[in-house]
């Protein structure tokens, strides 16, 4: 038997080193060591053993098994260092191969025009404010020193939300002028970007939301002189410093005097041309004395402090500085036309 025995626990290790994978390795451990395996069939003989070689073969036995165990740890282990070291080969990434390029989109053109304009403002010290879309008429309109019979209150001309006509989409971003020097007070400088209504039919020129910058400067001691400086200044950061400024008196309610500015057509440099439609000039942006009235308005005293205002229309600047011709593009966001800036 303890021949029986010897040749098992060489078969079996044999066999053992030899396995390739896991399923290898249980069907040597059945066939060993199982119920039905070669260990146990001689297990099974001991019984006809004397007393003295009983205890001699059962020892030898047991150290067979523990033996035949140990193996098939082993080389569990080094089979699955195996097959693991296999899979990693298997699945290397190459890290280097070019990636899928992923389209990304852009800033939409009238946004890249904002973003540079703010930043030209927040480089002369201006601070940028928001407000509701949705406002009272007393901030649109009444605040702002327009007379209750103004044509710009009209229904035809205004989207109102109410019956009473109180609450309106507001038509020019000075409400949130309004409500700045309110809450924050004077001295103050700032612009208020953002969409505005009016109901005016669609047309290559109009569109009733349309995006206004105005701005606001109120200090001790501001005067005409700031007014032009600042708007020059602007202006030549974003058409060139050698572009023509023209200042025309004009009326709006909320600023005295008034005054609209103009550039020389940069086109045309004011021979008159299509662009210009033959006035050597390009209307640009409305502007004035913040109208005392209004300071009072918003608990500012004029006697101690005055100031400016101006307005423009992003979307006209957007057209001219890329010469769309058509304000609808602007809007309709057709991937064709944004995928050309
Ligand atoms: C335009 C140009 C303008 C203002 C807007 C303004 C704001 C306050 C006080 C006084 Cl809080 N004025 N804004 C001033 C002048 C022109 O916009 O063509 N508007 C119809």
């Amino acid at each position: 038997m303890k021949e029986q025995l010897e040749i098992i626990r060489k078969g079996a290790l044999e066999a053992i080193s030899g396995a390739q994978g896991a399923a290898d390795l249980e069907s040597l451990r059945v066939k060993y060591l199982g119920k039905k395996g070669e260990l146990t069939a001689v297990l099974k003989q001991m019984g006809g053993l004397s007393a003295e070689l009983r205890p001699v073969i059962g020892q030898l036995a047991n150290e067979v098994r523990a033996s035949v165990e140990k193996a098939i740890e082993a080389q569990s282990a080094i089979v699955s260092e195996r097959a693991l070291a296999a899979r990693l080969e298997a699945e290397t990434v190459d890290v280097t191969v070019p990636g899928k390029k992923i389209p990304l989109g852009h800033k939409h053109p009238m946004y890249a025009v904002l973003d540079e304009i703010k930043e030209i403002f927040i480089g002369m010290g201006f601070e940028i404010f928001d407000g509701p879309e949705v406002e009272q008429a007393e901030y649109n309109f009444t605040k702002l020193n327009a007379p209750e019979d103004h044509p710009s209150r009209d229904w035809t001309d205004t989207f109102y939300l109410t019956k009473d006509s109180t609450v309106l989409l507001r038509s020019q971003t000075s409400p949130v002028q309004i409500r700045a020097m309110e809450t924050h007070g004077v001295p103050i400088r700032m612009i208020s970007p953002g969409r505005v209504y009016r109901k005016d039919e669609v047309d290559a020129t109009h569109s009733p939301m349309f995006h206004q910058i105005e701005g606001l400067v109120v200090d001790k001691g501001i005067t005409m002189a700031d007014l032009k400086g600042t708007l020059n200044t602007i202006i030549r950061e974003i058409y060139g410093s050698n572009t023509q400024t023209r200042f025309r008196p004009h009326h709006f309610p909320f600023t005295e005097p008034s005054c609209e500015m103009d550039i020389q057509c940069h086109k045309c440099g004011g021979a008159g041309c299509p662009t210009c439609k033959g006035e050597g000039w390009i209307e640009l942006l409305g502007a004035g004395m913040v109208h005392p009235k209004v300071l009072r308005n918003c608990g500012v005293d004029p006697e101690e402090y005055s100031g400016f205002a101006f307005g423009f229309g992003l979307e006209r600047l957007a057209l001219g500085q890329y010469k769309i011709s058509d304000m609808r593009l602007i809007f309709e966001n057709d991937v064709r036309f944004l995928e050309q800036f």
